[in-house]
């Protein structure tokens, strides 16, 4: 930097030639209060060996002020200027990082001033802001979005009242959760390929994936895909181009950027999208997952879900960072902080994030803020550790299918009788979907042994029969609906 006033100061005054830059004019400060000759600047010139030289001759002073006006303005009581040297911004070719230089010995500071701010459209009750640009949006596809909401979250009440009467092992619902899952869906096409976490199954159903798919999954029956070898909730579907879900947390980042690039070798009109938590992002699967989405190019979108908790751990035991959103920009990542309450802003975020990441073959990372206004898993008990009235304003005041609601409702698409009737409809069909898939017998006992190898390999035959062996002699420890013959 400042070549041009290095080069007037050297000729003028007893400095070496091989002096290279100097970054502290402006920076220079009385160290008494005596007058300008005692101003110290030479502690910023560095020769061309790297070895820093004191200098405080009067000669570098008077120099000083001849070349470098603003400063010596400064020095005199004069109020600041910024320092204009035409080479301040002169391109820096180290390899690690192509920069100009500064004078200020400045650290950047752990979080910017102000938090990165929040897309909504819609206020809390449903009304759009007065500057709002609301995207396309027919009735047909409102009152579509509406009713999946609707439809996910009478699914969530009885599959989770049925866990609880033991009807199956585990569940979890999304609740507060609803928009998240259905506006982003609508806003990405059938081709795109998902790689969701736990609490996002709303994108499958609408997809097509029926109710009583997602009961068969959940009863672990002959009829689910998966054959009964995976948890509840644990939903997959190829045909729906929809990745099975895989407990260990995070994994399916990584996983998405390869299919991404995937993707893009084949010069595919589709992207990856990854959903997940925030507690997600504290796995080191994210940060690689980044990286390498960033460097790759890979059309993919990440959208994480920060609802504040990861089980029992709140979102500030987990990172320090304004939230997710700006971790973008440390992995060169475009990212956007969105209203994940607000099924109007999130579609309108995500269909553009999908056509940057499919056009420019670039990633794009989502953060919606949202809230789990259910338990983690029916496996917790979240009012050990969040106060009920936290959970009531967000349950009751905020949540976000009742939000759109009233935004269809005011464009006169709903009103009380489309409410009754879909609401009951919603529920006869996840109860017939239930009970049906209740009735259903378990997968063979042999297709725990299949699927990995295209014929059952011996050491897993010789398991097949050693299993066999032990339910005979412990018959009482075993389910007596799984067909062994
Ligand atoms: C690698 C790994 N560590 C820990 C767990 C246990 N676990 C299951 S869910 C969860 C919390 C995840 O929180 P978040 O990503 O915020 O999702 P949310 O449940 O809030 O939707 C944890 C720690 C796990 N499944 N995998
Ligand atoms: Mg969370």
């Amino acid at each position: 930097m400042a070549s041009s006033a290095v080069r007037a100061l050297m000729k003028n005054s007893t400095l070496k030639r091989g002096a290279t830059f100097i970054t502290s004019i402006t920076e220079a400060r009385p160290y008494s209060q005596h007058g300008v000759r005692e101003f110290s600047c030479g502690y910023a010139l560095w020769n061309a060996s790297g070895r820093s030289s004191t200098f405080e001759s009067e000669d570098l002073l008077r120099n000083l002020s001849k070349v470098v006006p603003p400063a010596t303005r400064r020095l005199s009581g004069e109020p600041e200027k910024a320092f204009t040297d035409d080479e301040d911004s002169e391109v820096l070719d180290y390899p690690g990082a192509k920069t100009t230089f500064t004078h200020e010995l400045k650290f950047i500071p752990e979080n910017a001033a102000e938090p990165v701010p929040c897309y909504r459209l819609l206020n809390d009750f449903g009304q759009p802001l007065p500057w709002a640009q609301l995207p396309q949006m027919d009735a047909e596809l409102a009152r579509k979005i509406y009713s999946h909401m609707v439809s996910l979250q009478t699914m969530d009440l009885i599959f989770y009242e049925a866990q609880r009467q033991g009807r199956f092992s585990f569940y979890m619902t999304t609740h507060g959760e609803e928009a998240i899952n259905i506006a982003t869906a609508a806003a990405l096409s059938p081709e795109d390929v998902l790689f969701t976490q736990y609490r996002e199954p709303g994108i499958l159903m609408w997809r097509g994936f029926s109710l009583e798919s997602f009961a068969n999954q959940c009863f672990g029956n002959r009829d689910d895909l998966g054959k009964g070898r995976q948890m509840p909730v644990h939903y997959g579907s190829r045909e729906l181009n929809y990745f099975t879900i895989s407990s260990p947390i995070a994994t399916q980042l990584p996983q998405a950027v390869g299919a991404a690039y995937g993707l893009k070798m084949d010069n595919a009109d589709a992207c990856a999208v990854a959903y997940f938590g925030d507690g997600a992002s504290s796995e080191g699967d994210f940060h690689g997952a980044m990286n390498f989405a960033a460097i790759l190019e890979t059309p993919v979108v990440f959208i994480c879900r920060n609802n504040g908790w990861a089980i029992s751990t709140p979102t500030n035991d987990q990172f320090r960072s304004d939230g997710i959103v700006v971790k973008g920009r440390g992995y060169g990542i475009r990212s956007i902080r969105v209203d994940g309450m607000d099924a109007l802003a999130l579609y309108s975020v995500v269909k553009e994030a999908r056509r940057m990441a499919i056009e420019e073959s670039r990633p794009v990372l989502i953060e919606a803020l949202t809230y789990r206004v259910g338990h983690h898993s029916t496996s917790d008990d979240s009012s050990k550790y969040r106060n009920k009235a936290e959970i009531d304003h967000w349950k009751l005041v905020r949540d976000p299918v009742l939000r759109f609601r009233k935004w269809i409702e005011a464009h006169g698409w709903w009103d009380v009788d489309s409410e009754k009737k879909i609401r009951s409809e919603a529920r006869a069909a996840v109860i017939a979907a239930m009970n049906k898939a209740g009735r259903k017998e378990k997968p063979h006992l042999s297709a725990l042994f299949e699927d990995v190898y295209d014929s059952v390999p011996s050491h897993l035959k010789e398991q097949d029969s050693q299993l066999r062996e032990v339910i005979a002699r412990h018959p009482e420890d075993y389910p007596t609906d799984v067909p062994t013959q």
